[in-house]
């Protein structure tokens, strides 16, 4: 089973946030330039494709014959158009799952493409989405299963992580720059009976050594965390720093670890952000019997706000079909989630506003006078996380005709924090910073109207 289908949000909320503390002497830890760039792209789209397309099944055996992969209409640019008509900026595919089919010509296992009768044998998958995320100016993510059902070395420890590292190896020296490489901490048994260990310091300073600009995500880092359950839905507060001790390493299990994963901590001495993945359909490949179960716009709009809006990012699996092709009913809704966020973000009401800061070392005040007076319902706040992760709680107040009302208050900012209110019309806004672990730089204040 699992582990990530039975350890949910509340488990993390039973035990709490991690106190604040401020820093003191301490430097605050801030964003590579890698993580913030994945950061700024605030979403990409995740590919789960392979031999479980065709059997119906999410977790393959390991058994499943080649031949049966076979898409009759596989169009890479197909999926890159509709992400970034939707305003995806990066892609992540399965190149290989857990029943160990590589959708890639590797030389490790005859268990891959080259023996499909798809293109003949001549096939790459991920070489197609590369070229086409090239041509879309898309990020390339691939994910690369540790656990191997079928590999005859898999629980052979030293072998097989041998076996391991040359397949990371042809993914990463084949195919030019790969931003992001994904591994999930899925662990089964091996088919001798033994358990793989899996060594994941050799594993981060290889990836680190080919691809130095690629973020490496897995529950431990070390660029890039899980953000603790798999329904897309980031924790509350969300610090993007972390004890890189809280999980230890990808697949480590326990209610302390979910929670660790779903908030960070304020005083960790590492930059870790979340990244919340969930898919539109119930299940991670493509099963037809899902036609009618694809998430409307309405909860993608949900989605973003729970992700994105609570600095995260939010990578949304889009499975593509037998065909090779992502189906028309995701297509549409990932057009209209598009057209429900352009909509609500494409006028900032307090964009002609005065700001007025008085920050002091572990809290302060942003002040914004309003040229009139605006019917607004969204606040979108924003640290300058360049500079690192400062502000623990606030308050955000609208000036009304009958005074002072607090529209909305909060814990954690970091990248984004987009708050919800009802709608209400003030003509001037402040922001308290009432909790910080170290001086706050400017905040962003913009303010959003759509109506329902
Ligand atoms: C998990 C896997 O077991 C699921 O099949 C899926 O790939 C998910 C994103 O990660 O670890």
């Amino acid at each position: 089973m699992d582990r990530r289908s039975f350890l949910t949000t509340s488990t993390a909320a039973i035990i709490g946030a991690p106190l604040v503390r401020p820093y003191m002497t301490r430097v605050r830890p801030r964003p590579s330039p890698a993580q913030l760039r994945w950061q700024q792209d605030e979403l990409a789209m995740f590919l789960h494709f392979g031999v479980n397309t065709f059997t119906d099944r999410e977790w393959g055996y390991g058994t499943e014959d080649p031949a049966i992969f076979n898409p009759t209409a596989l169009d890479a640019r197909q999926w890159t158009r509709a992400a970034k008509a939707a305003g995806f900026r990066a892609m992540v595919l399965t190149a290989k799952h857990h029943d160990g089919f590589c959708l890639w010509p590797t030389a490790t296992t005859p268990h891959s493409v080259l023996k499909s009768p798809w293109r003949g044998g001549y096939g790459d998958v991920v070489r197609d989405l590369v070229s086409a995320c090239r041509a879309d100016g898309l990020r390339v993510g691939l994910y690369c299963s540790p656990w191997d059902r079928n590999h005859p070395a898999y629980g052979d420890s030293t072998r097989y992580n041998d076996v391991f590292h040359s397949q990371i190896t042809e993914l990463l020296t084949r195919y030019g720059l790969v931003n992001e490489v994904w591994f999930d901490g899925a662990n089964g048994e091996g088919p001798n009976g033994k358990r793989q260990i899996y060594d994941w310091p050799r594993t981060f300073a290889l990836v680190k050594r080919l691809q130095p600009d690629a973020v490496i995500f897995s529950d431990a880092g070390p660029d890039v965390r899980w953000c603790g359950n798999e329904t897309g839905s980031a924790g509350d507060p969300n610090w993007s720093t972390v004890d890189p001790a809280s999980v230890p390493y990808p697949g480590a299990d326990g209610p302390q670890i979910i929670s660790a994963l779903q908030h960070g901590d304020p005083n960790g001495s590492v930059w870790r952000p979340a990244e919340a993945d969930t898919s539109i359909r119930p299940g991670w490949f493509y099963h037809p019997a899902e036609d009618d179960k694809v998430r409307p716009a309405a909860n993608l709009v949900a989605l973003y706000h729970n992700s994105v809006g609570r600095n995260a990012k939010l990578l949304l699996n889009v499975p593509p079909t037998r065909a090779g092709l992502l189906h028309a009913t995701d297509i549409s809704s990932l057009a209209a989630m598009r057209a429900a966020l352009d909509a609500l973000f494409e006028n900032d009401l307090g964009a002609e506003a005065t700001l007025e800061s008085s920050l002091g070392p572990d809290g302060g005040k942003v002040e914004l006078r309003l040229r009139q007076p605006i019917t607004t319902s969204v606040a979108r706040l924003s640290e300058e996380i360049e500079n690192g992760q400062v502000v623990a709680r606030y308050t955000l107040s609208g000036l009304t005709d009958s005074g002072w009302r607090v529209l909305s208050s909060g814990n954690t900012i970091g990248y984004a924090k987009i708050d919800r209110f009802p709608t209400i019309t003030v003509r001037e806004v402040l922001l308290t910073i009432d909790q910080a672990v170290d001086k706050p730089g400017p905040i962003g204040i913009s303010l959003y109207h759509v109506a329902p």
